[in-house]
């Protein structure tokens, strides 16, 4: 049993739902070559996360970063990891400081590290060992254009990605920004898992719509977990 209380058993109930009587997690759904969705995989420990989640967002607060073409980004950032994601007019970058209070960023909590290793296991990347986990916060409205992530130095590695609270309409497009986004919502405790041929797929999310959620009120958070270096 690892600590988010699924078992690498996909097809059995997991001793948790044994034990409480409660239905079996969902199976893994491939959405294409190299991505996977796990619904709910987060689930059994929202509120160990939450916790580690207000910690780090108290040492690193989150911010507005700059993008290179000088735009103020909606969406608000921190880290946790030995790099955090960065960005100025300089660029983007992973930085082992904070470029806001000069400090490093804090640890990765051992909870989050696996939780991220045994979901890129599920998806069929073993040994997946993130270096850097960008928090990405949006309040209602907020939006994240197409884009793809190919800052990391080793792209053979996946991205992983966790999403807390009010529900978000992903878009998943292909290898080029011009082809068409298929549109997925992704839940409070839904992972996803990015590798192999769909790791520089672009995507992005559209703006969230006014939702409440019970322990994050109107705002949606994202980690993404990724071997920056
Ligand atoms: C597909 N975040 O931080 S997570 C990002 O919901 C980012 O906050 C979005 O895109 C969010 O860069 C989407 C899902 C995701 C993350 C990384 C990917 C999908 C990906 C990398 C390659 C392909
Ligand atoms: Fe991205």
């Amino acid at each position: 049993m690892n600590v988010s209380g699924h078992t690498l058993d996909l097809f059995g109930p997991s001793e948790a739902a044994l034990r409480t009587g409660a239905a079996a997690p969902p199976p893994p759904e491939r959405l294409a070559d190299g991505a996977v969705l796990l619904r709910g995989f987060a689930l059994a420990d929202e509120a160990l996360w939450r916790e580690a989640l207000d910690a780090i967002v108290q040492a690193a607060p989150l911010q507005q970063m700059v993008t290179p073409g000088g735009h103020t980004m909606q969406v608000r950032t921190t880290s946790c990891g030995t790099w955090g994601w960065t960005s100025a007019e300089s660029g983007y970058r992973y930085a082992r400081l904070n470029p806001l209070t000069g400090q490093p960023w804090p640890a990765l909590p051992e909870a989050f590290r696996r939780l991220a290793h045994d979901a890129a296991a599920l998806a069929g990347f073993p040994g997946f060992d993130p270096d850097a986990c960008l928090v990405n916060r949006y309040a209602p409205g907020t939006r994240l254009s197409l884009h793809q992530d190919r800052h990391e130095r080793d792209l053979r590695q996946p991205v992983v990605s966790v999403s807390w609270g009010v529900p978000a309409v992903f878009l998943f497009g292909g290898l080029q920004r011009s082809d068409r986004a298929l549109r997925l919502t992704l839940q409070h405790g839904d992972v996803l898992v990015w590798g192999g041929p769909a790791r520089l797929r672009f995507h992005g999310v559209m703006p969230i719509a006014p939702a409440h959620h019970p322990a994050f009120g109107p705002d949606r958070v994202n980690l993404t977990f990724r071997r920056a270096f």
